[in-house]
């Protein structure tokens, strides 16, 4: 197989195995994004396939599913447990959103860390042509970027982080940080969600290595390395279609009949994760049903909460603590077969999961932290109706771009709480102007715009980008 002139590297291959052997696209904006200049640029795409493999066990070979050439990394049960769960998950997870938990530490976890970056840097260094173009994805792979310049030089390295980047007191306490911050100056751009995070980098490259940045670059051996924000988007076109679609409108309304025809349904979709503010929402919830401002069955909630990493322990604590809220909030102000809180620790398929949105009269999104997240804007983008209305955390990325949502503070159980009672009550007219301008923002930033920003920031000749709608 020939080399390629565009390569990603991203902790997961974008595919699911839904029998041995047998590959399955899985849905994604990230994929969705880059598909079209994968299969133009005849790239390739390193990543993990998502399980263990036996010491025993054959390497699968790299393998092509629609016009991509797909190159998988193995990973030991050992390495899933000290690279991804620990060293990503509960290390880095938590510093990089503000330790909202504390970050736990092992030095065992990071020498796994280093181990597994130094091969997807190998992989993506045997799968590039001369010259080639790489994207490196997000925070588990923070050293594969110098590990490849060392290995390649010739090649044009770029790096997007999806979460957001820390303040330089918090990256301080990181063991091992300076080797972080020197494996993201092996790119020749570093992207990030929001332009406080590229400050931050741009931060700490002064105060822990002594650089000197200067406007959105910084010097290192005799090359600058670029750092700027590329906030991430979704496929707007496939989110719209879903929503008109009749099938998806009559789901809609079937939830609806389902919940018992409330006045009022508020939706909360999030994988289930300590960032996310979960918790938080409920309390707001639970006290404005005690002081009667929102009662029930006049109003509903319904909480999807995705399974999420289950074997790390700040995850596990998660669980138990958003279960025993949810008891409560049914336990004080449900009925028999009329809950106020319909909770679901599920996956759910991306029809349903639009179809639900349609049937939302106001969305919860409320992280304490989060580098952009994607459910808000995909809220905003299957309203093609102009109903319902976003509460939206601050703290959110997409709070930069989405700023006629109803904003809160989460960490303040008041402004949630004004937040939804304003978005509950909202009047009409002035809801739908809201999701109208946030419709007009977003369909000229869809996840093409994207990556077609980042990738011609990097030099990537403008022929060979996806076509984004603006
Ligand atoms: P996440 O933390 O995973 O992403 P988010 O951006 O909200 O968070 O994306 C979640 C995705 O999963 C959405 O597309 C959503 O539709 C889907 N999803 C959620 N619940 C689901 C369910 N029950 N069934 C099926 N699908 C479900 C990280 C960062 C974010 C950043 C993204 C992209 O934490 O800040 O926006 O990467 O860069």
């Amino acid at each position: 197989m020939a080399p390629s002139s565009f390569v990603v590297v991203a902790n997961r291959l974008p595919v699911d195995e839904v029998a041995p052997g047998s590959w399955r696209r899985s849905p994604g904006g990230l994929v969705t994004a880059l598909h079209p200049v994968l299969v133009a640029q005849a790239g390739t795409w390193v990543g993990w396939t998502g399980s263990a493999t036996d010491p025993d066990q054959e390497p699968i070979q790299p393998f092509e599913l629609e016009g991509m050439r797909l190159r998988p990394v193995a990973l030991s049960g050992d390495e899933v447990e000290r690279y991804y769960e620990g060293f990503s998950n509960s290390s880095l997870w938590p510093l990089y959103h503000d330790a909202i938990e504390t970050p736990i530490y092992k030095r065992s976890w990071w020498e796994s860390y280093r181990r597994v970056n130094e091969r997807f840097a190998r992989a993506a260094a045997d799968e590039a042509a001369p010259g080639a173009t790489v994207w490196v994805q997000d925070y588990q792979l923070q050293l594969v970027p110098a590990m490849l310049r060392e290995l390649r030089p010739d090649l044009r390295i770029g790096f997007f982080l999806h979460i957001p980047f820390p303040p330089v007191e918090l990256f301080m306490q990181l063991p091992r940080r300076a080797e972080i911050l020197r494996g993201l100056l092996g790119a020749d751009l570093v992207g990030f969600q929001r332009p406080l995070a590229a400050q931050n980098f741009l931060r700490l490259t002064r105060h822990l290595l002594g650089l000197r940045p200067r406007g959105a670059g910084v010097e290192q051996d005799g090359r600058t390395v670029y750092a700027a924000a590329f906030p991430i988007s979704i496929d707007v076109p496939e989110i719209e279609a879903l929503a008109s679609s009749p099938i998806i409108r009559a789901r809609a309304e079937q939830i609806r009949k389902e919940l018992g025809d409330p006045k009022t349904v508020i939706l909360g979709v999030d994988r289930l994760d300590y960032t996310k503010g979960i918790e938080q929402r409920f309390k707001a919830y639970r006290e404005l049903l005690s002081e009667n401002r929102l009662s029930v069955p006049e109003t509903v909630m319904v909480q999807v909460a995705t399974p999420s990493r289950e074997r790390v322990e700040h995850y596990q604590a998660l669980r138990v603590k958003v279960e025993r809220e949810v008891g409560r909030i049914n336990g004080d102000h449900g009925r028999v077969g009329v809950p106020a809180v319909h909770y679901l620790h599920q996956s759910y398929s991306r029809s349903e999961l639009v179809a639900l949105y349609c049937a939302a009269d106001v969305m919860m999104v409320t992280p304490l932290r989060d580098g952009m997240n994607l459910v808000a804007k995909e809220y905003v983008a299957a309203r093609v109706d102009l109903g319902g209305a976003l509460v939206l955390s601050e703290f959110a990325g997409a709070a930069g771009e989405l700023r006629q949502a109803y904003l809160c503070n989460p960490h303040d159980l008041q402004s949630l709480k004004d937040a939804l009672t304003r978005a509950v009550h909202a009047d009409q007219t002035e809801a739908s102007r809201r999701m109208r301008a946030m419709r007009r923002h977003l369909r000229t930033h869809d996840v093409r715009h994207w990556a077609s920003s980042f990738l011609s920031a990097l030099g990537v000749p403008s022929a060979a980008l996806p076509a984004s709608e603006d």
